[in-house]
């Protein structure tokens, strides 16, 4: 659907053409404590017809298929982001939702932004599930799918029929106009993103002689072909047997039975990057390949601009494409790799087959650790292959590793895609409480504040790994994490907010006594938590603290992300622990009270130190400066700096205002991320004008007339049922990577408004 058709538009029901509706009606999404699962059900005239997975094959099904990809044809030209519609929708028809009224117009602001909020937070209660989260679309990553059914392929586990000609769809709709693919969806065309779509829809079922095939293949040639390919896409197409493993640096799977003081052991990176470093090590070990099919020889002919025989495979070993090249390989691991050749060639046979062992063991527990779900999106695909080449097609691991992959793909109108984790769930719920309850609308609100409370109390998690020093993992209980407790790792922003939040609703007045379930026991768990888990340098990172020296990160060999391979102290991370330590420590004084204040000294002295200039903070999870520098206002305020006469402060917000547009909005690209300098957006984004506000507001800026022109912004942005358009990609990982949060267009804007009527009942912001 054009998204012409949607911004400036309310999103009404019928935004579907009703030629579509029929196959947009056969998706459902079913959640179950946080678990999101898009089920889909054939409809009536198929039922006879379709029995057996073989029954796709059948000409009404195979016409059915083709129909129900053109109900989700989506023209990425003028917005490439979605406004993920099939969920919005088919939940406003299930909760019967009806808009709010508007009421009495009035020229006073601080009304207009109260009604605003209400109507802006009836909506969203719309969309909120019977177990009290928001689901939604967490895609934006082009090189997570591919892999899905690179390992599909190999272990001959085919994706069933409606989902992967829908995957099919997804990858069709997001190829850029030049004929490739960037490493997201709103990036400039990659090798990486390129030939990683090409493969798989070639498995899916595309001819070599479809028209966007042939576009995608043109650009790969021209850009020297698939030798070209990063180091992380060297490993898939080494998986499927179309690049020789002769032409991928060792990775050395040994590495991970070197003694654990190195301080460039495996166990030392960040979590993402040892975990993703695990199962490719194991399938380095056994030189994992798929059989050599009628497609795989296909594919070799296609990819390359030589005879597949003829290409140079020691050279391509270190051969990136220009515009994939984000962080290039370093001297020292240039020098390493060397050695790690070298040894590849010599290699001891019985201590390759120890560690593959012990590397499977890790990979098993890390299953039973997470229900199967993984860390991430990336092990979790690799695992599964693991589990198959280990346990066998058979084995309850492996089924259980499939029987999740569910759980990471998202149906939205650009088709189904491969989520960047099982989900945002937590994250965006606590924002949705924190928005509510800033301005008292929980009163209001009080079933979407109930069910919140629930969900969140639900989602602490409550156990420990077994023997957890063997698997390198810290303590956990009561942490939450950014998606489902099932997930299992807890992070250090999402345990802090969790607690914050908890603590909040012990004085918002909407539960009480026996109701406030998450009471002082279970949060001094999460102050062990945040406690344990802080730096040496006083900051927080994100899943664990950091673990080796920085000169580590000059091993990062995925060339396509920067600062991969430690857990650093974030801006973030290290704000949002200083608010949730500081909140637990004002409730209770009795519970490691001076741990927590020589804990919030040096998170605060952390946090003013990385204070740039100019006054902002580098933001590493969403774009970029708006959004850390709120983060920086909050944390330096939370820990007790008074934002009517920190110097800190007034820098912080001098930088924002110097960034207000002419219109009112505040609009930061995505680029800012990834050169780590601010740059401005052509159009004003509803969530970076939300956190400006926010920080201005939490800051209490005397620019009053800077603040009611942002306001003015976000209002005009809602439409008439409260919903709000989809701008740019708004989440990044890596710096270089983007990210979708489809809740941030929601969320924030509510919060600022929120913020904007409490104050200005409060007398501060009169109009
Ligand atoms: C996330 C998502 C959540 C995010 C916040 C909690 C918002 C942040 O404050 C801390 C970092 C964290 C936990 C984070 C880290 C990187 C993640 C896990 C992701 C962006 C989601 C996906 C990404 C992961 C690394 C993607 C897989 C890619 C690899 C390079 C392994």
């Amino acid at each position: 659907m054009p998204v012409s058709e949607i911004v400036d538009k309310p999103l009404i029901l019928n935004t579907v053409k009703p030629e579509h509706q029929p196959f947009w009606d056969c998706w459902a999404l079913e959640t179950h404590r946080g678990r999101q699962v898009w089920r889909f059900t054939l409809p009536q005239d198929l039922k006879e017809i379709i029995k057996t997975p073989q029954d796709w094959q059948k000409p009404e099904a195979q016409q059915f298929l083709i129909n129900m990809q053109a109900a989700f044809a989506y023209d990425k030209k003028g917005q490439p982001h979605s406004a993920d519609l099939p969920y919005r929708t088919s939940r406003l028809k299930q909760t019967g939702f009806s808009p709010r009224e508007d009421g009495s117009s009035t020229e006073n602001l601080g009304e207009r932004a109260k009604t605003a909020a209400k109507k802006g937070f009836h909506f969203y209660q719309g969309l909120q599930t019977d177990d009290g989260n928001w689901p939604g679309d967490y895609g934006g990553p082009l090189f997570l799918q591919p892999g899905m059914i690179i390992v599909s392929y190999l272990t001959k586990h085919p994706i069933q029929e409606p989902h992967a000609s829908l995957c099919k769809q997804y990858m069709l709709n997001m190829q850029n106009e030049d004929g490739g693919w960037g490493l997201h969806i709103e990036g400039k065309s990659t090798m990486l993103g390129t030939v990683l779509q090409y493969v798989a829809l070639r498995i899916l079922g595309k001819k070599k002689d479809d028209p966007q095939i042939e576009k995608a293949r043109k650009w790969i040639h021209e850009n020297g072909g698939a030798n070209y390919i990063p180091t992380w896409g060297k490993f898939y197409l080494c998986l499927l047997r179309v690049y020789e493993w002769k032409g991928f640096n060792s990775i050395l799977p040994e590495i991970w039975k070197f003694p654990k003081w190195l301080s460039f052991h495996p166990s030392k990176y960040w979590c993402h990057a040892r975990m993703v470093h695990m199962p490719m090590a194991y399938c380095y070990a056994n030189k994992i390949r798929s059989a050599k099919t009628d497609l795989v020889k296909e594919l070799r002919q296609e990819l390359y601009t030589t005879p597949y025989n003829e290409v140079n495979w020691k050279k391509a070993r270190n051969q990136f494409c220009e515009k994939d090249l984000y962080t290039p390989h370093s001297s020292l691991l240039k020098f390493a790799t060397g050695l790690m050749n070298a040894y590849e060639k010599i290699h001891l046979k019985s201590w390759r087959k120890s560690t593959s062992r012990f590397l499977l063991k890790q990979m098993k527990q890390e299953n039973e650790n997470t229900f199967s779900i993984n860390l991430g999106p990336v092990n979790h695909i690799m695992n599964t292959l693991c589990m198959h080449h280990g346990f066998g097609n058979e084995s309850i691991v492996f089924k259980d590793s499939i029987e999740r992959w569910s759980d990471y793909l998202w149906l939205a109108e650009d088709g189904m895609k491969m989520n960047g984790y099982n989900g945002s769930q937590f994250w965006d719920t606590n924002f949705a409480a924190l928005s509510l309850m800033e301005a008292g609308m929980d009163k209001e609100f009080p079933d979407m504040a109930k069910n919140i409370y629930q969900w969140m109390d639900d989602q602490q998690i409550k156990t420990e790994i077994p023997h957890r020093e063997e698997y390198d993992r810290c303590i956990r209980k009561g942490g939450w994490a950014f998606s489902t407790f099932e997930q299992g790792w807890p992070i250090t922003d999402c345990s802090a907010e969790g607690m914050k939040t908890s603590i909040k609703y012990m004085h918002a007045g909407i539960l009480n006594g026996p109701e406030l379930t998450v009471n002082k026991e279970r949060l001094k768990d999460t102050v062990n938590v945040l406690l344990a888990y802080q730096n040496k340098d006083g900051g927080w990172a994100s899943y664990e603290p950091t673990r080796a020296p920085k000169w580590v990160e000059k091993m990062n060999a995925a060339e396509v992300f920067g600062d991969i391979m430690l857990d650093y102290s974030y801006a973030e991370c290290t704000s949002a622990c200083l608010q949730g330590l500081t909140t637990f420590r004002k409730e209770y004084d009795d519970y490691r009270t001076e741990e927590i204040e020589r804990a919030i000294k040096r998170g605060h002295a952390f946090l003013r130190s990385i204070q740039r200039e100019d006054g902002s903070w580098l933001g590493s999870w969403a774009v970029c400066f708006t959004y850390a520098t709120w983060f920086g206002i909050e944390g330096l305020i939370a820990s007790g700096e008074d934002p009517q006469t920190s110097p800190e402060i007034k820098k912080a917000c001098e930088f924002i205002l110097s960034k207000q547009k002419p219109d009112g909005g505040w609009g930061e690209h995505f680029e800012s991320c990834v050169q780590k300098k601010y740059v401005e957006h052509p159009q004003s984004q509803v969530p970076n004008t939300a956190w400006a506000l926010l920080a201005l507001m939490a800051a209490k800026n005397p620019n009053k007339e800077a603040i009611d022109k942002g306001i003015q912004f976000l209002i005009s942005k809602q439409d008439s049922w409260g919903d709000v358009p989809q701008q740019q990609i708004s989440g990044v990982f890596n710096f270089n990577c983007m990210i979708t949060y489809t809740a941030y267009r929601n969320v924030f804007p509510l919060w600022a408004l929120s913020r904007y009527t409490k104050l200005s009942e409060q007398g501060l912001y009169h109009s």
